[in-house]
């Protein structure tokens, strides 16, 4: 069975690191927007120059171009046997634009919840190993009010579909109580 699985998440909780993880054990695409625009960055293509100071800033950058991005994807053949989506939808529109196919194929929201001070803490080890450009902590603030602000309301909107997971502990325990959870799902 194709399994269409969405990560939800506050910036820090492990969604990235768990996705990757699981679509690994899964078999199916992970598919990151941010890593797809990190990348578009570092490239210095046309998008990575619109969206570098966006997210240097810690906001959205817009929803049509990260649409459009997912939609690609989406169309490659990859993705027919499944997929992992992290860090999409990140807000409520683009929840809205994908098109009903996709969002009903949509079975399972994995919800990795941890608190925030935990989050800074994680960023701020993260900035000082990696030295990724979000990660500062006028940024990660930031970042934390965006998520409350524009991305926590798909937690009502995705409403049953949504499994609520500690994200707290090792990431081998987090990824068992992943598995866990999926396969009750
Ligand atoms: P993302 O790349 O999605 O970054 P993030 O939310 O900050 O989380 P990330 O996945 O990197 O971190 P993780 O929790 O795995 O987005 C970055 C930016 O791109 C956004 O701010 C925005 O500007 C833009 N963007 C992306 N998608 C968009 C969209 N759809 N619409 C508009 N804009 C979009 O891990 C964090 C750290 O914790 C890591 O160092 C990890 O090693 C560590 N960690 C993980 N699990 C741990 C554990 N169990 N214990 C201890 N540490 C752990």
């Amino acid at each position: 069975m194709a399994r269409r699985i969405l990560f939800l998440g506050p910036p820090g909780a492990g969604k990235g690191t768990q996705a990757a993880m699981l679509a690994n054990a899964l078999h199916i695409p992970h598919i990151s927007t941010g890593d797809m625009l990190r990348s578009a960055v570092d490239a210095g293509t046309d998008l990575g120059k619109k969206v570098e100071s966006v997210m240097a800033a810690g906001d959205l950058v817009s929803d049509e171009l990260v649409v459009a991005i997912v939609d690609d994807r989406l169309d490659q053949s990859d993705a027919r046997c499944g997929y992992l989506l992290d860090g999409f939808p990140r807000n409520i529109a683009q929840a809205q634009a994908l098109n009903d196919a996709v969002i009903n194929a949509i079975g399972t929201v994995v919800l990795l919840e941890v608190d925030a001070d935990e989050l800074v803490q994680r960023l701020m080890k993260r900035a000082a190993e990696q030295g990724r450009a979000d990660d500062n902590e006028q940024t990660i603030r930031r970042r934390l009010e965006v998520y409350e602000a524009e991305t926590s309301p798909l937690v009502d909107h995705y409403g049953d579909a949504v499994i609520r997971v500690d994200g707290i502990g090792s990431i081998d325990e987090v990824f068992s109580r992943i598995a866990l959870v999926l396969a009750r799902s």
